[in-house]
């Protein structure tokens, strides 16, 4: 599925260079979580398969705000770079907010500044959240369409829950957002026709809280005890219920990555304009 979109941007990336434009994604990562590190080397990985240019940006622990504004800066003023990505999390010193805020809008090929989360709201948007618009995909790519499906999101970060809910709300679905403190989880999520499961908790989403032939799409991505990737799912016994459900890895986390490559490539599209 990934790779289709990739192939897909790939040819919009080759059009642009043909008019002498060329996309470009600055990612910038601080400090030594392993897991980022992963993630980011699968970014820039995947810019090389679409042909769009990359920059790392790899700073120690101990840099600064002020520093890491300044680069922020730099980058907004650089009209070789297309997109930023400030990879999260940042280390605790470090203001996120303040550094998200920082990030051109018309850069930002995460969505998260607020002016692109509010255009969102209305419908009205360049760029949306990477991981909530490669859910999205996979829908479209397996002709599961929300209108009128009972939709429950369990998690309700900035990054993903939220934006989800929208998403699927904009494409008619019945959306109801679940999260730590809702009092029977169970109850809510049996009544899931499209399960997305975004908390943040190992294999947290057993077999007995999905409903018969649901479509179960996990995005969490944590190391169980024995340092094997698992996510928020028990796939064993959800999959025994589910019509359709993701893998983890090789299921969101890839299409999380290509819609980043669309965002990119639509960056340089409107900031040549
Ligand atoms: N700024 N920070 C910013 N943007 C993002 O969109 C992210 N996110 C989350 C963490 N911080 C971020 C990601 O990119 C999570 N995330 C992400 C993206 C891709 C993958 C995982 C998380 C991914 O490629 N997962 C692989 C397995 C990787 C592994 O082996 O560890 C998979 O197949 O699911």
């Amino acid at each position: 599925m990934a790779v289709k979109v990739k192939q897909q941007q790939k040819e919009a990336a080759d059009a642009l260079k043909a008019k002498g434009i060329t996309p470009c994604l600055a990612v910038v990562i601080v400090g030594e979580d392993p897991a980022s590190k992963v993630y980011v080397a699968g970014k820039i990985r995947d810019c090389g398969e679409v042909g769009i240019e990359s920059r790392e940006y790899a700073l120690p622990e101990a840099t600064t705000q002020e520093e890491l504004l300044a680069l922020v800066e730099k980058l907004n003023a650089d009209d070789t770079v297309s997109g930023i990505l400030v990879q999260l999390p940042l280390p605790k010193h470090l203001d996120e907010k303040a550094i998200i805020n920082t990030i051109a809008p018309n850069k930002d090929v995460d969505a998260f500044h607020p002016a692109n989360v509010g255009r969102i709201m209305i419908g009205d948007y360049d760029f949306l959240p990477c991981t909530p618009a490669g859910v999205m995909e996979l829908l479209k790519e397996y002709e599961i369409d929300p209108t009128g499906k009972e939709c429950v999101v369990v998690g309700r970060s900035n990054i993903v829950g939220k934006p989800q809910a929208m998403l699927l709300l904009h494409q008619n679905g019945t959306v109801t957002v679940c999260h730590s403190r809702t009092k029977d989880l169970k109850e809510v999520t049996l009544r899931a026709d499209i399960l997305v499961v975004a908390i943040g908790r190992g294999e947290f989403i057993t077999g007995d809280m999905i409903k018969e032939g649901a479509v179960v799409i996990d995005v969490g991505m944590n190391r169980n005890s024995a340092g094997k990737l698992v996510g928020d799912v028990e796939f064993s016994s959800a999959e025994k219920k589910a019509s359709y459900i993701t893998p983890v890895p090789g299921g969101v986390g890839p299409m999380t990555r290509a819609i980043l490559m669309k965002n990119t490539v639509k960056a340089a599209e409107l900031n040549a304009k």
